[in-house]
């Protein structure tokens, strides 16, 4: 990022207009896990977006097993591959803040 986008990215976030949509990543969750909330927590305190996949929403949990081989939640796919346990998600969602 140069220092001019580097400028309107602090000026939109400041004004509260911006949200980082972060391309390629998909989380795959659900409400009531509190590991999921925990990931939950860090994206919007950081203002960072990204596409989502609820579990309890009909055929959600087959693709995340089909991706991943596991059902639990929550798991961040990057670029078609599997990360499960939030606190890995964590620190790799960290590296775009
Ligand atoms: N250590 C994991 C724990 C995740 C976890 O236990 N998630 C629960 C929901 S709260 C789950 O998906 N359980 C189903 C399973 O493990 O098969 C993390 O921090 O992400």
């Amino acid at each position: 990022m140069n220092s001019q986008e580097a400028f309107r990215k602090a000026f939109l976030k400041d004004k509260g207009v911006m949200k980082m949509h972060l391309e390629g990543l998909t989380l795959y969750y659900k409400n009531t896990c509190p590991y999921c909330q925990k990931v939950l927590g860090f994206m919007a305190r950081n203002e960072l977006s990204l596409d989502m996949c609820d579990i309890t929403m009909p055929g959600h949990l087959d693709n995340l097993l089909r991706i991943g081989g596991k059902n639990q939640v929550p798991c961040l796919i990057i670029d078609g591959e599997a990360l499960y346990e939030s606190a890995d998600i964590i620190t790799y969602l960290d590296t775009f803040v």
